[in-house]
Parts: structure tokens; C-alpha cells; sequence
């Protein structure tokens, strides 16, 4: 159908027709877009949205612009992003024109460069001051929002933009009996214009967040005395603030391009050149010299990427974070006060780390105290002070530093209602869904920028906030030139994108703490980590992604949609996988064997080592025709232990009794049990059935000789990978046939159970993970001859009768071309009433699960299956 759109723009209204064949509908709206918010967001859409010739206005609630800079005036506030950084770069005048003072500037220079800007662009013309929009209403009919400011006036819009920012609703003061104090209270996210004289005056602080830790040396300067309420310390670095750092401001002008370009491109959209070496593999000079360097930087990015594992790896964490607890004690004199400023109930960096100017000093000052209401909380406030469980004190203020409702707060503090009546409150009450942190399902043409699922928080605001408004300006200008009218995500690509969203968060350390960026700072709200883990480049690379496959994930005009999920492999498997594309590796179904061995061989050798055991001991046992090579893992507890025995991957071509060594490790640390990894004759100089029989013969030796090995007698279960995972399988009916060994249980990670090829999962997953269909298919004919793939004896799945096996946990991944037999054999053996555990791992691949050391994501299936292997026993 001929869609024909023409947009005429006078005197601010927009009038937007639409031609379908012979009907015409016609709307007519006061604006193209309506903005909320005049901070950094707001006034770069405005400025974008005029160039494009749309009517824009916005509204906010202060009367000037500046968003969180214009609130946030309490002594001290600052960005921690270095200016330079913390700037647009939209327009190489206003840069060029701009001169910060500072290394971290000041809130009033701040909040003067954003009155400059809208000076400069003429924003405020196109500004509503003083009024707060408290409610939003998606007209379904006429396609337009209906937008309510406080005091009645309505005004429609094609468009609505939440520009409202990340921290811009503090927290309600849950502090017992607040109501009663009879002195001033001030809060630090709404501090009076006119400013505090604290001179002579006993000030409560309560909150040692970013603001709190700002403030509390500034009104040590001018108060009588202060007392500082601490519920949980943080890590803070000295800023180093000073003049404004003049090499910067140079590296920027040299190639003002290249400079931005690099900041989109980074992590946190700051060009910072990262090192990718891990804390363990330094050595302790090594690392404490880097230590050194990034404490001496004062610079949030050098914190948080001291090293590439700080946020991944505890153990290294924990390195780092004993750095600065021991800063902090060689600061504070009082050592009882500096365990107190020591964080020690979450990992670093989990909590936003924060930059002061001198604040662990000021608790030398005699002036100063500390509470430490972890041990002493407020029991009270009164109308004269306030009681804690041992402490009672009278002050003239209180200055409440308790945060912010982050990332949420501001937007479902508008009654947003979209399609069917549904709000945004309603919809977010039990997990907030995004697609992309810009829109969410059933509210279309609605954007909200660095909404929660985007990077916002955990980046350089501004240059998010530039890719943000960039991009709804480019959408909008998308939809205009093809004449589509109504933009919404599909409830796949929002889910997919959730799930992404907490995949990246989950293989990080960064949920751990309570933390404003996983809602857990206030009462009630729904736990869950909010920004996008991903990094500024990562996220752009992906929207630019979406908009370059025709908006994949998103439906137009409530019928063209374009369904689909933009990142469904967990972020280290393709960040792994991204890896393998770069060695332009030969297919091994390329190869002849020796060199498909040799290939496999090397590429193990290249895996980290698995976790020390208490022992392992390399011996050999007899197969069904030759000596078989083991190795076995004990674990570093008192034996006798259970055995398993183990057998490896490979497509019944490759690997040896220690090629699965780390994951051997792994399982057996994980376990608890003996893990007895079996070689076994491989094809195609041994075929089928020589794998099986070795694998039986081993598990028959392994019984009778449990005892020697320092196992329990009764006490065998068989697991297995790929093709090895088949031999315990089989393994498992045959000893049911042959009425022994008794097996107490089997562990099948990504199983062979059927030798045909006719699954869905070997055309969705025929090639790009690793393991491929022709792969599959090589691996096969070097094995097995095609009259036996219906065998049980190669294909469990097709035996008559599963019943009477021992307990299974079957262990699939989603991009696996083995999925469909391995989901099919889990459920045949429930179906036989084998007790059986069926773990279905989400966006992993055939290699990924064994890969110890690799891929964090994959943690999880692995601990189930030790738990697992000791449950098997208990
Ligand atoms: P934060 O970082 O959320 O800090 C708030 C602080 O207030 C934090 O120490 C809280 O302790 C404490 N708090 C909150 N509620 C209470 C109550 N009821 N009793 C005692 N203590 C309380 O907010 P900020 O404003 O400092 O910083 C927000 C961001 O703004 C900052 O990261 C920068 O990005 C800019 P808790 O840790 O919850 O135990």
C-alpha cells in the first residue's frame, strides 16, 4: 500500500497527513515532540530537533535549564568525569569557545557552560519552566500522546521524550522519625539557590554516597561540628583536582575527530587506552606500582579498568580492593574509625566508586565524627537530634546525602500511559523491560533517553546522551521520509534484550552490592541491575546494528514489523567466538585427521589451567583390547571419595584422557568427588563400537578396583562431553543390561544420543559455533558406519526401553547443533521415570560450557553439574 506522508510545520503546530489509497486520515498535533527535562538531554534534542525542522518544546520543572546540575548545589558537587571529557561534541564551535577551569568542574560552572549553551543555540525559547509533566497518554486512535503538565494544560505530541535523567528524584527520607526534627533539613539532590551557612552549627550528615562524600569535608570547613551517619562506607579515590589538565583539552584539539571517535568507541566513552593484562598474571610490584599510578590518577576510568578482571574475577577484586582499604587506613589516625570507612561487604567498583577531595582526612579533624550505623542504627530522629541504639545527639541540621530513586524514579514518576491503558509504573512494578533503554513495548513513539537497559550511568553521561538523542533524531527522521507513524519494540526483541541486559550484568561482580543501580537502595523496588554493562562502543555497534537490518526488533505503524532478537549468545561467548574469527582457523572437516588432531591439540593447549585439586595421578587400565591411559583428579578433602568416571570430548576422533584437563578440574573441585577421565580408542583407526567398549571395560575396572584408587566401593557414576558424553550414556544401558557395574548416576554435558541428522538444531545451528553440521557429519564418518547409526549402542536415544537407568542430568545449549537430541533424550528418560535434571543453557554453544577460566556465563551449568555429581551420592 502507497504511503504518502507530507509534514507541514507553522507557528509551532505540525500538521501530519496521511494518505492510504483512497482514505486519509489526518492528526494534527501542537508538536512533533514533546521533551521532558532541560538538563544535557533535553537541550541537545531540542537544538537536533529544530535543525530537523520538527516543533519541539520542553518542559521542566526548575526554572532554567541544567537537569541535575541545576538541583545537585550542595557544597562540593562536581562531575567525576574529567570536563574536557564531561562536554559536548556536537559542534567544534561551542567547543572551541568553552574553557573549563578545572580538572573536575565545579556544579556553577557546570550548570553555567548548559545556560551558555542554551544562550548560545537560543533553547530557551522553546523552554516551559516551572512545570512538571505529570502525566502522559497514548491516544491509540489518533497515534499522538496527550501530554499533562501540573496546573491542567494539555498539549499533544507526536512524540515523547523522557529526557528526565538517571538521578533526578531523591529518594524519599526513610530515616525513623525525620518528620520531627525541628531544624533545617536540607537534601543534597534539591539544595536551596541561595546556599547553607553552616558557621557555628552542629550538622548531621546521613549518606556516604558520591554526595555525601563531596560534602561532608566542605561543611567540616565551616561547621562547629559534624557527625556523619554511615550505613555502608565506600571506596573513594582522591579526584586530584586542579587546574584544568592542559594535555587533555592539547589531545583533543590535535585531531578533535579522532578524540571523539575514540570516546564512542570505548568502554565508557571516555579515550582511554585500557589494558587487557589480569591482575593474577603480574607480579605484586608489578601490581602495586599500577596501584599506585591509578591512586596518584584520580580518574574513575583508570579505577575501573585497573585491570581486565578487576570486575570479573573476586580474587582480583579482592587484590585491589585491600589497596585502597589499606589507603584508607594509612589516612584516617583513628584506626577503630578507619575500619569503619573500610568497605568490606561487597566487591570494589560494585558500588559506584566515588573521587573526594580530602574526605578520609576529615575524620583527623576533632570536629568530625563518624557513626557507624551498620552496628548503631537510627533508632530515631527528634525534634532536637538524633537517638541511635547507643548514642544520642543534638544538632542545629541535618543534610540528608540518601541518594536517588535512579534510572526509574524520574520516569515512572510521570503517569505514563500507554496502549490498552497499561502505565509505565504497572508495567515495570515486577522488572523493568526495555528494548535498548530507548522504548519499551506499549508505549510507542515514546523514547527515553539513557533509560535503563542503556549504558547511561556506567559511562561518560554526555557522550551517551549524545548517541541517544542522535538516534531517536535519526529514527524520527527514518519514519518521516517513509512515512510511518507509530514506532514500538516487539516483545521479543525486548525480552531478548532484558535477558542480554542481565547476561552482561551476571558475568560481572557488579550486581553483588546494594546499589542504587540495581534498585536495592529503596524499599520495595524491584531488584535488578539496570544499566547495560556493555560499554558505550559495544552498545552503539548494536543500534547502529538494529537500524542497519531495518530496525530489526522494532513494528511500524502497528503492522510492519521486523521481529527479532539482536543478541541472544551470552556477551563472552561471542566476544569468544569474535576471538576465534580472528585466528581464520581452517574448518577441521577441512583437515585430514593428523592435522584436525594436531589443530584440536594445540588449540588446547592454549586454556587456562583449571583450579589446583588435591591430587592427580596419571596411570593407565585396561580397556577392551589395549591399555587405556587415565588421569585421575582427587579433591583436596579427606577421601574416600566417590569416583566418576569421565569421558572426553571430541567427536570420537580427537582428544586423550587429559585434553578435558581443566574441566576435569573444574568438576572435581566443584564436586567434591574422584574424577577418573578415561581415554578410549578412537576412530577412524578404531570404529565403532571400540569407543563404547573401552568406555564399559573402564567403568567395569573402575568398580572393582575403587578402593585402590581411594574411592568407595558402590559408589561409580559416569559423565561425560560430545561424543564422550555418548560413551556414558551408553556406558549407562549397557551395565543396565549386563547387570552391573551399578552406576549411581549419569552426567551427559551436550550428548550424542542419536545418530541421524534430521533435528531442527542442526539447520539452526548448522554453521557458527564451533561445532557445525559438517563438522558433525566428519566426525560421524570417521566413527561410525552409516547401517549403525540406529544402533542404541551409538544412538541411546533409539534403545526400546530407557527405563531403569541411573539418574541423569542432561546438560543442552541453546546454539548447539546437538540441542533437539539432547533436550529429546532428557525427556525420554523422565519419560521412563529415570529421575533426570535438565538444564537448557541459555545463548551457550557446544564449547562454551567446558570452557573453565573462559567464559564466566557458563559458571552456573557447571556448579549445577558438580552439585549434581555429589548429589548422585548423597
Ligand atoms: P548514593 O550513592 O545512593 O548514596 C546514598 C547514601 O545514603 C548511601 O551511603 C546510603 O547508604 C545512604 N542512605 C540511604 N538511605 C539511608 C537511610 N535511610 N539511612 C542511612 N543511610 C542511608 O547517592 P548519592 O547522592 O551520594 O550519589 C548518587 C550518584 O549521584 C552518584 O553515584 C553520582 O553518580 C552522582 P547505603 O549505601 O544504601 O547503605
Amino acid at each position: 500500500m502507497l504511503l504518502l506522508w507530507q509534514i507541514v510545520t507553522y507557528w509551532g503546530i505540525s500538521m501530519i497527513t496521511q494518505t492510504a489509497a483512497s482514505s486519509a486520515v489526518t492528526t494534527t498535533t501542537d508538536y512533533d515532540v514533546v521533551v521532558v527535562g532541560a538538563g544535557f538531554a533535553g537541550l541537545y534534542l531540542l537544538h537536533k530537533l529544530r535543525a530537523l525542522g520538527l516543533s519541539t518544546h520542553a518542559y521542566d520543572a526548575a526554572d532554567d535549564v541544567g537537569g541535575t546540575w541545576y538541583w545537585n548545589r550542595y557544597p562540593g558537587a562536581r562531575c567525576d568525569i574529567t570536563s574536557v571529557d564531561y562536554a559536548y561534541s556536537f559542534d567544534a564551535d561551542l567547543e572551541a569557545d568553552w574553557q573549563w577551569s578545572e580538572k573536575y568542574a565545579t556544579q556553577p560552572e557546570i550548570l553555567a557552560y548548559l545556560g551558555h549553551v542554551a544562550d548560545r543555540f537560543d533553547l530557551r525559547r522553546d523552554i516551559t519552566f516551572s512545570t512538571r509533566v505529570d502525566g502522559a497518554k497514548w491516544d491509540e486512535d489518533a497515534g499522538i500522546w496527550n501530554i499533562t503538565v501540573v496546573g491542567g494544560e494539555t498539549v499533544t505530541a507526536r512524540f515523547y521524550v523522557m529526557a528526565t535523567g538517571c538521578l533526578s528524584l531523591p529518594k524519599s527520607p526513610d530515616v525513623p522519625g525525620i518528620e520531627s526534627f525541628s531544624g533545617p533539613i536540607y537534601t543534597t539532590g534539591t539544595w536551596p539557590h541561595e546556599g547553607v551557612d553552616f558557621t557555628g552549627k552542629r550538622v548531621a550528615v546521613i549518606g556516604t554516597g558520591s554526595s555525601g562524600i563531596q560534602t561532608i569535608p566542605l561543611i567540616a570547613e565551616q561547621a562547629k561540628s559534624v557527625t556523619v551517619f554511615q550505613r555502608t562506607p565506600n571506596f573513594s579515590f582522591p579526584a586530584h583536582n586542579g587546574p584544568f589538565p592542559t594535555e587533555r583539552a592539547a589531545d583533543m584539539t590535535a585531531d578533535r575527530d579522532a578524540y571523539h571517535q575514540a570516546a564512542k568507541e570505548s568502554g565508557a566513552g571516555v579515550p582511554l587506552e585500557v589494558t587487557e593484562r589480569k591482575t593474577l598474571d603480574v607480579t605484586e610490584e608489578e601490581r602495586n606500582t599500577r596501584f599506585e599510578d591509578v591512586w596518584a590518577a584520580g580518574d574513575l576510568i583508570r579505577i575501573a579498568t585497573v585491570y581486565a578482571d578487576t570486575l570479573f574475577n573476586p580474587d582480583a577484586n579482592k587484590i585491589f580492593a585491600d589497596f585502597v582499604r589499606n589507603k584508607i587506613r594509612s589516612i584516617v589516625d583513628d584506626p577503630v574509625t578507619a575500619e569503619v570507612l573500610c568497605p568490606i561487604t561487597y566487591p570494589i567498583a560494585s558500588k559506584r566508586v566515588c573521587l573526594d577531595t580530602n574526605y578520609y582526612q576529615t575524620f583527623n579533624l576533632d570536629h568530625v565524627d563518624l557513626i557507624d550505623l551498620h552496628n548503631t542504627p537510627i533508632l530515631t530522629v527528634t525534634a532536637l537530634g538524633i537517638n541511635t541504639a547507643n548514642t544520642s545527639a543534638e544538632f542545629d541540621a541535618i543534610v540528608l546525602a540518601t541518594g536517588f530513586d535512579a534510572m526509574t524514579g524520574s520516569l515512572v514518576a510521570v503517569d505514563i500511559e500507554g496502549r490498552d491503558g497499561h502505565t509505565l509504573k504497572q508495567k515495570w512494578a515486577d522488572g523493568v523491560r526495555t528494548y535498548l533503554g530507548l522504548t519499551t513495548v506499549g508505549f510507542p513513539n515514546l523514547f527515553t533517553v539513557t533509560g535503563p537497559g542503556s549504558p547511561s550511568v556506567l559511562s561518560n553521561m554526555v557522550v551517551s546522551i549524545e548517541q541517544h538523542v542522535e538516534w531517536i533524531c535519526d529514527t524520527i527522521t527514518h519514519m518521516d521520509a517513509n512515512g510511518l507513524r507509530t514506532i514500538e519494540p516487539t516483545a521479543a526483541a525486548e525480552e531478548g534484550w532484558s535477558n542480554h541486559v542481565n547476561d552482561y550484568a551476571n558475568i560481572t561482580l557488579l550486581p553483588i552490592a546494594k546499589s542504587w543501580f540495581n534498585g536495592s537502595n529503596v524499599p520495595g523496588k524491584n531488584h535488578q541491575y539496570l544499566p547495560y554493562v556493555g560499554g558505550v562502543g559495544g552498545y552503539r555497534t548494536i543500534c547502529n546494528e538494529i537500524v542497519a537490518r531495518d530496525y530489526l526488533g522494532f513494528v511500524f505503524n502497528g503492522d510492519q514489523c521486523n521481529d527479532g532478537v539482536i543478541r541472544r549468545l551470552q556477551p563472552d561467548v561471542n566476544i569468544m567466538l569474535e576471538f576465534i574469527a580472528t585466528l581464520g582457523l581452517p574448518p577441521f572437516e577441512t583437515l585430514d585427521v593428523d592435522e584436525a588432531r594436531a589443530l584440536s591439540a594445540a588449540i588446547g593447549d592454549e586454556a587456562p589451567p583449571g583450579p589446583e585439586v588435591g591430587e592427580v595421578v596419571d596411570g593407565t587400565l585396561p580397556g577392551a583390547v589395549d591399555a587405556l591411559d587415565y588421569r585421575l583428579y582427587r579433591p583436596d578433602t579427606p577421601g574416600p571419595h566417590p569416583i566418576v568416571a569421565y569421558f572426553h570430548g571430541g567427536g570420537w576422533v580427537f582428544g586423550s584422557a587429559t585434553s578435558d584437563d581443566s574441566f576435569c578440574r573444574d568438576l572435581c573441585d566443584r564436586s567434591g568427588v574422584i574424577i577418573v577421565s578415561v581415554n578410549y580408542r578412537h576412530g577412524p583407526e578404531d570404529r565403532f563400537p571400540a569407543a563404547i567398549d573401552d568406555g564399559f571395560a573402564a567403568a567395569q575396572w573402575l568398580a572393582e578396583n575403587a578402593e585402590n584408587l581411594g574411592g568407595i566401593a558402590g559408589h561409580l557414576a559416569v559423565a561425560g562431553w560430545s561424543a564422550g558424553a555418548n560413551v556414558a550414556a551408553v556406558v549407562c544401558q549397557l551395565a543396565k543390561d549386563a547387570g552391573g557395574p551399578m552406576l549411581a548416576g549419569q552426567c551427559l554435558l551436550t550428548p550424542v544420543v542419536d545418530g541421524g541428522f534430521d533435528w531442527p538444531s542442526y539447520e539452526e545451528n548448522a554453521e557458527g559455533y564451533v561445532l557445525t553440521r559438517p563438522l558433525m557429519e566428519w566426525f560421524l564418518n570417521h566413527y561410525v558406519d552409516e547401517a549403525d547409526r540406529t544402533s542404541p549402542k551409538l544412538a541411546p536415544l533409539r534403545a526400546t526401553d530407557l527405563s531403569g537407568l541411573p539418574p541423569a542430568m542432561v546438560v543442552t545449549c541453546e546454539f548447539d547443533p546437538l540441542r533437539d537430541q539432547g533436550d529429546a533424550y532428557a525427556k525420554a528418560l523422565a519419560g521412563a521415570g529415570v529421575p533426570t535434571a535438565h538444564v537448557q543453557a541459555h545463548g551457550q554453544i557446544h564449547i562454551s560450557v567446558p570452557a573453565v577460566g573462559q567464559i564466566m556465563s557458563s559458571i552456573w551449568v557447571r556448579e549445577k553439574m558438580g552439585n549434581a555429581l555429589r548429589g548422585f551420592f548423597a
